[in-house]
């Protein structure tokens, strides 16, 4: 046994196979039952305030900069010129501010479907919430499959996928339907990118697999890319990058996006040009699971290649 000084409340996420990972807790803040889930705001003894919804880990204000900066910035950055951009999910706001840091965004449609979430933001994590007084934010209190179905073609240049576990809720948006909603509503130029679990989870791992065969349906560019991100079931984390024309290594202008980056509202923690070609990089197991990077992908990284048939 691992000792470690004992604790009188702790929180667990149980992940698969009996694992999980334990906070130790100051207090809980707030807990309530939404009318779709279980919410609740814990003080822990390390990591800041951590937010979970039915027992699942959404951010803790320790590392929540990771997944924010790595589900908003590449996609982004990849985008010449992107103006319009819609957040389905995400209702704390996290990747809402790291879009609005971008000056060129005139506007940010969040569809978030539970009000409560949005509350909880408010009230307890004012800095990942941030952007919610822009003016250029417009939040639509609606379920994002539907929001998506109804919206108006080639409207948006960038969408994000800022979604719970593909589980319940949020199970209709890892979905050939939604997918394809997506691919209308987005411009010629447009990039989609979705949060797609760790590719080191016996269940979820097949939601990278997933993401990546129908994306593949889609749109004419597809790439998987990581970040770790410790408080995640597995941390070792994947988001999905499906495009119309710019491929996000093989075309990336990494030095029209350090020029882009240098102009944001505030400063960045994790991203930056350097780490956009290494997140694309993807390691043996992961190849193995989604097939292997675009052949002129790997070349533009120098990585070796793992042979197709593994
Ligand atoms: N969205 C991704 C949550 C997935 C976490 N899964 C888990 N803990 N098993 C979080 C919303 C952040 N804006």
């Amino acid at each position: 046994m691992n000792e470690e000084p004992s604790h009188s409340i702790q929180y667990t996420e149980f992940w698969s196979g009996g694992t999980g990972l334990t906070f130790g807790i100051e207090g809980l803040l707030f807990s309530k039952k939404s009318a779709y889930q279980d919410i609740q705001v814990w003080q822990t003894d390390a990591l800041g305030r951590l937010l979970t919804l039915d027992g699942l880990v959404m951010i803790t204000e320790y590392d929540e900069f990771v997944y924010h900066e790595m589900i908003s910035h590449p996609a982004l950055c990849l985008h010449p010129n992107p103006r319009q951009v819609l957040v389905v999910g995400g209702g704390d706001g996290g990747t809402v501010r790291e879009v609005l840091r971008h000056r060129c965004i005139g506007q940010v449609d969040l569809v978030e479907i539970d009000q409560m979430v949005l509350d909880v933001a408010r009230e307890f994590f004012p800095n990942v919430c941030s952007g919610f007084s822009d003016a250029r934010l417009r939040i639509h209190v609606q379920d994002g499959v539907r929001f998506v179905s109804s919206a108006p073609g080639a409207s948006y240049d960038v969408v994000i996928v800022d979604s719970t576990d593909p589980v319940g809720i949020a199970e209709g948006l890892f979905a050939d339907p939604f997918y394809q909603d997506c691919a209308r509503i987005l411009r010629p130029e447009g990039v989609l990118v979705a949060q797609t679990e760790s590719p080191l989870d016996p269940i979820y791992k097949d939601s990278v697999q997933k993401a990546k065969r129908l994306l593949s349906s889609v749109f004419p560019k597809v790439a998987i890319y990581l970040a770790c991100i410790p408080t995640y079931a597995f941390g070792l984390w994947s988001f999905s990058l499906g495009s119309k024309q710019f491929h996000p290594v093989i075309d990336f202008d990494a030095d029209q996006a350090t020029a882009r980056l240098a102009s944001l509202s505030g400063k960045l923690k994790y991203y930056n040009s350097a780490v956009h070609a290494a997140a694309f990089a993807l390691p043996s197991f992961v190849q193995e699971l989604v097939g292997a990077p675009d052949p002129a992908q790997r070349n533009s990284c120098g990585a070796p290649e793992i042979s197709e048939d593994g």
